[in-house]
């Protein structure tokens, strides 16, 4: 089980995540998803059954949403796909995405833009910068409620994924074992093999288990 609850929205509902931009309501919809049955949509105006056409029922205000973890001490990577629609452009409408603190404080912005995708676009965030913090991504769209002709704006979010063992740790725990095994020539013959016997274990599929404690390479000098 990955980091991010609930990522491809299968439970059908916001489980994982929480709404805090209620103009208006994001809501989890079969509409349109990627891969699966459900994405989440925020702004437009889907209380009104407007998807992605001038109603000239634009709210005026953020629709926002976010999910809060903690970042694995390896950092990785986190992926998501978004489907935008507009027919307005900036600074009147936005859509955003970020990485915040658990205070809402914004970290990094990953995009601001008021785009017409209309297709489904992968956006990736480098988490090495949060490792070991808990911190949201968080999803907004701002309409401005311009009424007629209504120029309404909306971002889809689905298929969010982020491993909990994230491949960079694993090879920095790796590349350090090797070098001090092959650093100690005089070991002995049946030490060496041990330590290769334990380091064939420790690359089995589910073992988390990746180093030897020091102390176990520690004899042989003496
Ligand atoms: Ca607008």
């Amino acid at each position: 089980m990955g980091v991010i609850q609930n990522g491809g929205l299968e439970t059908g509902d916001f489980t994982g995540s929480v709404i805090d931009g209620h103009v208006n309501d994001p809501v989890v919809t079969n509409t349109l998803s990627h891969t699966g049955t459900y994405s989440a949509l925020a702004g437009l105006n889907p209380q009104q059954e407007t998807f992605c056409a001038e109603n000239n029922n634009e709210p005026l205000g953020d629709s926002s949403f976010y999910q809060q973890f903690t970042v694995p001490a390896g950092g990785g990577t986190l992926s998501f796909w978004y489907w935008t629609c507009t027919f307005d452009f900036l600074p009147r409408d936005w859509q955003d995405a970020y990485v915040t603190d658990s205070n809402g404080a914004i970290l990094q912005t990953i995009f601001h833009q008021c785009s017409d995708h209309e297709t489904w676009v992968q956006q990736t965030v480098d988490m090495g910068p949060y490792a070991g913090q808990t911190v949201r991504i968080k999803f907004l769209v701002h309409q401005d409620g311009r009424n007629p002709p209504s120029d309404i704006t909306g971002m889809l979010w689905t298929t969010c994924s982020y491993p909990r063992h994230a491949g960079p740790r694993r090879r920095l725990l790796q590349q350090p074992r090797q070098r001090h095994l092959h650093s100690h020539p005089h070991l002995h013959r049946q030490q060496r093999q041990r330590l290769q016997s334990r380091r064939d274990l420790s690359q089995r599929p589910g073992r988390s288990r990746l180093r030897t404690p020091d102390h176990e390479l520690g004899t042989a000098d003496s």
